[in-house]
């Protein structure tokens, strides 16, 4: 049996990946970091015993901070496969935490390469980083590929590129097997929730429940290249399993606004949106509703839902960013043509699946709620 190690099994991918692997006969051992509530919600469903005989999903606490704990680890659970997903990953928080930020995700790459290589395992242990289309930045061609240079834009994107590049120094100092997975975004109903997708997503569903009033959004005008988190695990795990080690771009190759995000999000539950004004006065105002369809996706009838004009998006500057990136549209050709991967979501279905997972999330909440408890919804950044 093979056996993998991932750094930030806790999150999106790492919750899509473990389950992955298991399905393919792995054994996973997960890095989960010590936190003083539970923060293996995404996981849970995959938990496994320890104690029994057959178990073959294992946790350990850690950090990328933290090299003396990724050694004992590494050195312990022997992996055929490393899968590095850990990072402070928004890169709004990282204006606020920079430093913090290079270090767990520009060092913590370096902690992983060199426990490899101080162990022996750089022949037989081959390493996945989680690099990013955000180390495209600034835009300097589209769409992007492998070729494309880099202009990072923010703290995140900076501490990124030296992971990038520090992966690539390592194959080639000492030939290790080690990949740039070069993302693009990708989402799903595991999406933290403030990442714009999912905070829309949410918001949709909330709003249509009658359970908060208005969105408020940043900028409306950036584009990202959406897939789903599902697609981009297997990518991951096909980078690894090829003849050569190497760097490959996974994007759906379609790029998409926030604004119109919004609008397929709202379009699911029967709304659409007139858009007015412009930058920070920008509103999102309800212009027609689908009742039927409102109906059946929210059951509720035309008087529970806000009225034709009201306006349910508006535009903070707080979530606007230092410096921005507006545009990003990937190519994944290499990934397509070497790897043979081809991705099952287009952002339709994505849009789809995110709306339904949230609206039965939210029934939860109407249970509670009609069960006389609170439930208190966090919308941020
Ligand atoms: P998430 O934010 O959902 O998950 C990040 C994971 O990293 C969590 O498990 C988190 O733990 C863990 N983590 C954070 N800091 C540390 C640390 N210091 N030491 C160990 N673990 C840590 O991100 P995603 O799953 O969306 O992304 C996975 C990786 O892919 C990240 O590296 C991200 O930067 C990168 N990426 C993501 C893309 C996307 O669109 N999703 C696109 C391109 C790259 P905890 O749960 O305790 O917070
Ligand atoms: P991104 O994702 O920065 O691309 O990084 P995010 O969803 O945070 O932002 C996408 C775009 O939407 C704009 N935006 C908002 N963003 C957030 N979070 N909240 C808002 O209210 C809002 N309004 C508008 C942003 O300005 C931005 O242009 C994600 C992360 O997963 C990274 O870890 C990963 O590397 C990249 O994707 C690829």
């Amino acid at each position: 049996m093979k056996v993998a190690l991932i750094t930030g099994v806790t999150g999106q991918d790492g919750a899509y990946l473990a389950e992955f692997l298991l399905n393919k006969g792995y054994v996973v051992h997960g890095i989960k970091r010590r936190s003083s509530s539970f923060n293996t919600q995404r996981i849970d469903h995959l938990y496994q015993d320890p104690h029994q005989a057959d178990a073959r999903f294992f946790m350990h606490y850690g950090d990328l901070t933290d090299s003396m704990n990724l050694t004992k680890i590494i050195k312990e659970t022997n992996p055929d496969e490393i899968y590095n997903l850990g990072a402070m990953s928004h890169v709004k928080v990282s204006f606020d935490s920079p430093e913090y930020t290079a270090n767990a995700d520009g060092l913590g790459v370096l902690r992983i390469l060199e426990a490899v290589r101080l162990l022996g395992m750089e022949k037989k242990t081959r390493v996945y980083q989680a690099s990013t289309s955000e180390l495209y930045g600034l835009v300097q061609e589209i769409p992007q590929t492998e070729k494309t240079p880099f202009y990072p834009r923010s703290p995140y994107a900076v501490a990124k590129l030296y992971g990038f590049w520090i992966v690539k120094n390592y194959r080639e100092a000492y030939d290790m097997f080690a990949c740039n997975g070069i993302l693009f975004n990708h989402e799903s109903p595991l999406r933290g929730e403030t990442f714009v997708t999912r905070k829309i997503t949410r918001a949709v569903s909330r709003i249509g429940m009658g359970m908060e009033k208005v969105l408020y959004l940043g900028n409306l005008d950036a584009k990202r290249d959406w897939g789903h988190a599902k697609d981009y695990v297997e990518a991951m795990w096909l980078m690894l399993q090829a003849d050569k080690p190497e760097d490959y771009v996974v994007a759906t190759g379609v790029t998409t606004s926030v604004r119109q995000f919004l609008s397929m999000a709202f379009s699911k539950i029967g709304f659409k949106l007139d858009f007015a004004g412009v930058g920070v006065g920008e509103m999102g105002i309800l212009s027609s509703i689908d009742y039927e369809l409102a109906y059946g996706k929210l059951g509720k009838r035309k008087e529970e839902l806000p009225k034709l004009g009201e306006i349910l998006v508006k535009v903070d500057p707080e979530y606007f960013r230092p410096t921005e990136v507006e545009l990003l549209i990937g190519k994944p050709d290499k990934a397509l043509r070497n790897l043979g991967w081809k991705p099952k979501y287009d952002l339709e279905m994505l849009v789809e699946d995110m709306m339904h997972a949230d609206l039965q999330e939210l029934n939860k909440d109407i249970c509670l709620v009609n069960g006389g408890f609170e439930v208190v919804s966090h919308l941020e950044y």
